[in-house]
């Protein structure tokens, strides 16, 4: 016979104040649950709080780039750059109650499941051990920068910095600037700096796929009737042409010779064609692979930009750096006294260097020799009330991540219900359960446009797809309700040996 004991008082640990830890902790918080969110930084925003280059926009509409339910009239245009998407994250921080539960400057070092009591050990930057029956890891996905393995790095003499590590005393005004990276980053920089650069140099080993995008800035007026009547902004994030769009773009990644991706192509090489003027400049913009095999470019001013006098696009290999530049393998040398290595992030990462050991000792690290991975993107085997937001084969692409976390969000929810309620300690995804899962996503992922052969972020070590291969619709269906028996439940009634 089961004994019902009530566990109220389950206690929350939080892991990163960035968009998907603020989500938990807004939604803990509204629940009237007891959480502590640990932010290793000394301000919250995650992403948006690293990254603080010239040109951040967030390529995603502003007003569907919000929490569901918390609309925000403010947006300057229709896409927003980042310190407004960070002051965003602050103001809803602070109006949802979260900030005095957020611990900052106070990194999460170590998580020990600890079966004897059925709860979290963690071990924290400040010396400190905390215990937590639950755990969400809200770590982020680009966090670790990458810098490209290029011979004499550390010899330049000018300023040289990671793109999510900006300088502001680094000569821009006037000086010769050099981008290398050609992803988001990049583009968005060069579009960013033209004007202020006496030269600017963009480095790019693979040309992009460009997708031309409306872009304009919203009137007093217009935020006015946003401030008054929320119906407007509902109808942009619910607006039929932007999730046909979604809908397009993940039957375009899984189906790859489908009509969506074809009709992607045409229309990037027709803004290449129409916008680019100088044939020579044309081809050596023009990519070699399929698109949205990298992620999409979104933009309508990176054309514009490059063809600037005094901005030049460099396909020529990278020999070295020398103190004085960047020398390309023909030989030539762009003298610059500034470089910004806009090379992604190391993509694979996620709550490492965490250690993370589960039940009998079992570590994170070990489990994600291959490849990180979790049940649906949420859950791990042998790790119980451990729980991730934008986690491992989850959806990335042109679209939001905030409405990724949030659907994440509610099926978690509904696997905290019975601990909540007091019938089981702890839940988990069954082992076979994720094994089929994880070969089922591979087998799909292979055949995703992300794996027609370019490198990308999206791909795992062994050059497989990370993400989740299935269309929008198949997640949203996923995580509208967990499959309770993929799970295990381990209820209060069996003996718990004490220590
Ligand atoms: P990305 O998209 O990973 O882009 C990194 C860029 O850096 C890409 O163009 C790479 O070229 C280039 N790169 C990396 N290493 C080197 C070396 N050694 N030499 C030359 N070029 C190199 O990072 P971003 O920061 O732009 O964007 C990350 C995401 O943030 C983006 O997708 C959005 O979701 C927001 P490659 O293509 O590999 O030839």
């Amino acid at each position: 016979m089961s004994t019902h004991h009530n566990r109220a008082g389950l206690r929350y640990a939080i892991i990163g104040a960035g968009m998907a830890g603020l989500l938990a902790g807004i939604k803990l918080g509204e629940a009237g649950e007891d959480f502590t969110l640990y932010e290793k930084a000394d301000r919250l925003g995650g992403t948006w709080r690293d990254n603080r280059y010239p040109g951040l926009t967030c390529d995603v509409p502003a007003h569907a780039y919000t929490y569901s339910f918390e609309p925000y009239a403010e947006w300057e245009a229709y896409y927003a750059k980042g310190d407004e998407i960070r002051t965003y994250f602050e103001l809803t921080a602070a109006k949802y109650g979260v900030m005095p539960r957020i611990r900052f400057g106070c990194e999460v070092i170590s998580c020990i499941w600890r079966d004897d009591q059925a709860c979290w050990a963690l071990g924290l930057s400040t010396g400190e051990m905390v215990e937590a029956d639950v755990v969400i890891a809200a770590s982020g996905v680009l966090h670790h920068p990458r810098l490209p393995e290029i011979e004499g790095l550390d010899r330049f003499a000018g300023d040289i910095f990671h793109s999510a590590r900006w300088q502001d005393d680094a000569g821009i005004e006037g000086a010769r600037v050099g981008v290398i990276g050609n992803g988001s980053t990049g583009v968005q920089i060069i579009t960013a700096l033209h004007e202020r650069a006496e030269s600017l140099v963009h480095f790019q080993r693979s040309p992009q796929w460009i997708m031309p995008v409306p872009y304009f800035r919203y009137s007093e007026e217009e935020r006015d009737a946003f401030r008054r009547d929320r119906g407007l902004i509902d109808a942009i994030r619910h607006d039929k042409d932007y999730w046909a769009n979604i809908h397009r773009f993940t039957q375009a990644i899984t189906d790859i010779d489908g009509p969506e991706i074809a009709m992607i192509e045409k229309v990037c090489l027709d803004n290449l064609e129409n916008s680019v003027r100088d044939p020579l400049l044309r081809e050596k913009l023009r990519p070699d692979y399929r698109a949205a095999c990298k992620r999409l470019i979104y933009s309508w001013c990176y054309y514009d930009a490059v063809q600037q006098p005094n901005v030049t696009v460099e396909r020529e290999g990278i020999a070295r750096i020398e103190p004085e530049g960047v020398r390309l393998k023909d030989g030539r040398l762009h003298a610059l006294d500034t470089l910004v290595l806009a090379t992604g992030f190391q993509a694979d990462r996620f709550i490492r260097p965490t250690e993370v050991l589960g039940r009998n000792g079992v570590s994170l690290d070990d489990v994600w020799s291959m490849r990180p991975t979790a049940y649906y993107a949420v859950t791990i085997p042998h790790f119980p009330n451990f729980f991730m937001l934008n986690g491992p084969t989850g959806p990335v692409g042109n679209f939001s991540l905030i409405d990724i976390a949030e659907r994440q969000w509610g099926y978690i929810e509904q696997l905290l219900a019975p601990l909540r309620e007091g019938e089981v300690r702890s839940v988990e995804p069954k082992a076979e359960a994720h094994a089929a899962y994880e070969e089922r996503r591979v087998a799909a992922a292979r055949t995703t446009i992300f794996g027609s052969g370019c490198s990308s972020w999206y791909l795992d070590a062994t050059g497989i797809p990370s993400s989740w291969p299935w269309s929008y619709e198949a997640f949203a269906e996923a995580m509208a309700q967990p499959v309770m028996q993929d799970y295990i439940l381990t209820s209060v009634a069996e003996p718990v040996a004490l220590s």
